[in-house]
């Protein structure tokens, strides 16, 4: 620094107090002053929001503090960085995830203990941030948290959307959406960068001109959109590392066109800028089909070409030509929601930085990778080639060269198989012409991944096993985790306490491995004891939270049953409800005497069903019809419970899963990629009932298949029952509780003829028939093993303790050193 800057930064120095204290006093004080001068209210009178507000604040200035240590320090070693695109992050709450990962929750409880507020009841005013719709969203937020943790210098990137997934309300049972506009109230947790904006070009035509005697394309763009950053730090735990989710908003362009402002209508001029903003506006809320909407599309764009200018950028300010280009950046493409983004990086690289095509191809081939969630073929995305062309002009073209590139070597290798080429290609043809954008991905990504060992065999043997065929060294496979910081730390704290004491250590936060530590006094009876208690407590937290919210009284003695996860035919909550119905059926008829032996039962479902998917509203109507008559039904009584929780969302599992003893994971065999709620649950204790599907084969061989309840028509079974129609082996109860829906027996007979219909006549798709038998003997297995309470807990404790391979810890372990190839970087204090 010149001497005159170097005594501005003395004198600087000398104005600071060096970093803010996190004494209980010292966050005191910060906590007042923010109710005065951010909050500004009065620190003589302040109610429990305004509590979280001020601690919010004086969270998010510590935040601020280690977030830009550790961005100087990533400026100043410039690693190898890793970009995470994705349009969905579910991050839920942050107040007590971020306490508790900078390692201050207590002395905050303190500090509010002291102003006279308790950190439980202040940490429960704030909202969810929810922008995203489940298991892949969810998955992101996971991710975010692990690699903060491990210091790995990554970037998060995303849409800033100003209605989140929408809000489930249920009117006499049935589901209806309601905007979640989550901004309402503030959000201390992100910081705004006016000055980090891009202009992001929509529309227009592409234009031939000669530059110093080459030939080359020029994008004129029909509009411009502005792009604004907003920063979220993500705080690791243990270690001072914060780093960044940027996620952008959009808004009017301010480059003002002069000529129709002079010309035009100027109030209108303002209008028609103003719906630029429409962009960032609000989240798709489904989560299987991909309908060519523009809208969509131009949200997919908009944030990956921020997210590219900013990346390019960052990159320039360090290097002057692309050579490292590839050893200083990843692109992560989570799903192919964003897989524009490698036909920007060939424009940005071809049309604007002038490598020429050879060149950029090969920087694009080595810089990205990409992550795929789905496992029917009707899941993978495609793009309308006229919309696309109207959109974005050059990017249609660029990816029209690609597909020409890759098809004239594709017949090099494999010659004239027209049927295969077909597959292949890029671009669907037929009436309407697609854009496959799953094909554009595996052509120009180095590495695909599965997200459990079985979907990663179904990717290769099945969905794209004409690319595994050409090349089998892009097929990796990285078992989905979750963060145990958030589903134990957070969510469970008198559990995580329990586990710290036995272990002697609270090193397994960092290092999930360590919990294998706990299978050693799986049989001590004063663990148990302890274990049962700290079950017990949360159970009746969650038994007072289903009172409150539908007036159903429910007992912590009975066996809390859940299954909270979307709406969806193959995740089976139709078998869940026909199972609880046969349960029903079962009590009615029984002799009273019998009732005795009958295990307590609340089974509790939460979850949300996009707003078009007819089958999935019919479900949740069905379940609120279902519980209307058993709750009601004396004969019943406290034996068996059914409660929905409407919804559900990142809070609420929080609250469900430690209080669960049983879940249900019953998709049908080869239609979960992966399922990571089983983790959670797992984690905290709770014993599965599942079907060998996605990450639960492995979940299998970690716990054994002796804690858990397994049942189900297996993968290789599955297309050959199908084929075989309706199932010889249906089971006489089956078809008598679907006649009971059909018949009317829980009202609304003519609703729910459709729902029946979807199983019976042929139908059965996803052989709910075909597993009932074996469904209703794993229930009845896990009813016999609740009774044995010993054996119950010693299972329960098996399965906390052998949850660690299902830390996202693990999963990003393996991502940066098979996948991304990048290194921690870790900031010192
Ligand atoms: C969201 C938007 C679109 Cl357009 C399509 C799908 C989704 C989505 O939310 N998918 C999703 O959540 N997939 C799930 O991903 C999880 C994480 O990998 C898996 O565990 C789960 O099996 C899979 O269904």
């Amino acid at each position: 620094k010149s001497g005159e800057g170097r005594a501005k930064a003395e004198r600087m120095f000398g104005l600071m107090d060096g970093f803010l204290k996190n004494d209980p006093v010292s966050l005191q004080k910060d906590i007042l002053d923010h109710v005065e001068y951010t909050v500004a209210r009065s620190r003589f009178n302040f109610d429990d929001f305004e509590a979280y507000q001020a601690l919010s604040h004086s969270v998010r200035d510590r935040l601020i503090e280690r977030w830009h240590d550790t961005q100087q320090y990533f400026k100043r070693k410039d690693p190898k960085r890793l970009y995470f695109l994705s349009l969905e992050f579910l991050m839920g709450r942050s107040l007590s995830n971020s306490v508790i990962n900078l390692g201050i929750r207590d002395q905050c409880a303190d500090a509010l203990n002291q102003l006279g507020f308790e950190f439980e009841v202040v940490a429960e005013q704030e909202g969810d941030a929810a922008l995203g719709n489940g298991g892949l969203a969810r998955l992101s937020a996971c991710q975010m948290d692990s690699l903060a943790t491990l210091d790995f210098p990554a970037i998060g990137y995303g849409l800033r959307y100003q209605y989140g997934l929408f809000r489930q309300v249920i009117l006499d049972g049935f589901q209806h959406e309601q905007p979640d506009y989550w901004l309402n109230f503030g959000n201390p947790w992100e910081i705004e960068r006016v000055h980090v904006s891009y202009a992001v070009k929509f529309y227009g035509t592409v234009e031939e001109e000669f530059l110093n005697g080459e030939k080359c394309k020029v994008w004129v763009p029909g509009e411009m959109v502005e792009a604004v950053a907003y920063d979220n730090p993500i705080p690791g735990y243990g270690t001072r590392n914060t780093i960044n989710l940027r996620l952008w908003a959009a808004k009017p362009s301010g480059q003002y066109d002069m000529e129709s402002y002079n010309t035009g209508d100027y109030i209108n001029e303002v209008i028609n800028r103003q719906r630029a903003e429409t962009i960032s506006t609000v989240l798709y809320p489904d989560d299987r089909s991909y309908q060519g909407k523009e809208l969509r599309l131009k949200q997919q764009y908009f944030f990956v070409s921020a997210s590219l200018q900013d990346i390019i950028r960052r990159f320039k300010e360090a290097h002057n030509n692309f050579d490292d280009f590839p050893e200083k950046v990843a692109l992560q493409l989570n799903d192919t929601h964003p897989s524009l983004a490698i036909a920007e990086v060939m424009r940005v690289l071809v049309d604007e930085e002038r490598l020429g095509w050879n060149r950029a191809w090969d920087i694009v081939c080595t810089i990205f990778s990409f992550t795929t969630h789905t496992v029917l073929p009707e899941g993978l995305e495609k793009i309308p080639v006229d919309l696309l062309g109207s959109l974005l002009p050059r990017h249609l073209q660029i990816i029209y060269e690609i597909n020409s590139i890759f098809m004239d070597e594709l017949k090099k290798r494999i010659g004239l198989d027209y049927n295969r080429l077909s597959r292949m290609s890029i671009v669907e043809e037929g009436a309407i012409k697609n854009i496959r954008m799953a094909n554009l991905s595996l052509v120009c990504c180095h590495t695909v991944n599965g997200v459990s060992r079985v979907h990663s065999e179904l990717l290769k043997t099945r969905v794209f096993k004409d690319f595994y065929e050409l090349w089998p060294q892009k097929f990796q496979y990285k078992t989905n985790g979750v963060t145990q910081r958030r589903w134990i730390v957070v969510s469970n704290p008198s559990l995580c306490a329990l586990i710290s004491k036995w272990l002697g250590t609270e090193a397994w936060i960092r290092d999930a491995d360590l919990l294998t530590g706990l299978r050693e006094y799986a049989a001590d009876a004063i663990l148990q004891q302890e274990w049962k208690m700290v079950r017990k407590v949360n159970k009746m937290r969650l038994a007072e939270y289903i009172e409150a919210m539908s007036g159903v009284k429910v007992s912590a003695d009975a066996m809390f049953d859940v299954q909270i996860k979307r709406i969806h035919e193959y995740k089976r909550q139709l078998l869940n409800l026909l199972g609880i119905i046969h349960r029903y059926d079962c009590i009615k008829n029984m002799e009273k005497s019998n009732r005795r032996k009958v295990v307590p039962r609340v089974c509790i479902i939460g979850g949300k069903a996009a707003p078009g998917y007819e089958i999935a509203k019919k479900i949740i109507k069905l379940c609120h019809a279902v519980a209307e008559k058993i709750n009601n039904d004396s004969d019943v009584g406290d034996l068996l419970k059914l409660v929905f929780f409407p919804d559900y969302n990142v809070s609420v599992a929080e609250l469900v899963i430690p209080g669960s003893d049983l879940s249900q994971h019953i998709s049908t065999a080869g239609h979960e990629a992966s399922g990571t709620g089983s983790m959670k649950l797992l984690m905290n204790g709770c014993l599965l009932l599942a079907t060998a599907d996605g990450s639960t084969v492995e979940i299998i061989e970690e716990i054994g298949e002796d804690n858990m309840f397994l049942f189900g028509a297996k993968l290789h079974e599955v297309s050959a029952l199908r084929d075989k129609g309706p199932a010889t082996k249906v089971p006489l109860q089956f078809a008598r509780v679907v006649r009971m829906v059909r018949e009317g027996y829980f009202g609304f007979k003519d609703y729910f003829k459709s729902l029946c219909d979807t199983l019976e006549g042929g139908g059965d798709f996803y052989l709910l028939g075909n597993d009932f038998g074996s469904y209703l003997e794993a229930q009845a297995a896990a009813d016999k093993a609740f009774v044995d309470e010993e054996k119950w807990t010693q299972m329960s404790i098996l399965c906390t303790a052998s949850s660690g391979r299902f830390s996202s810890d693990r999963t990003i372990e393996e991502y940066a050193e098979k996948t991304w190839g990048i290194e921690p970087c870790k900031c010192p204090f």
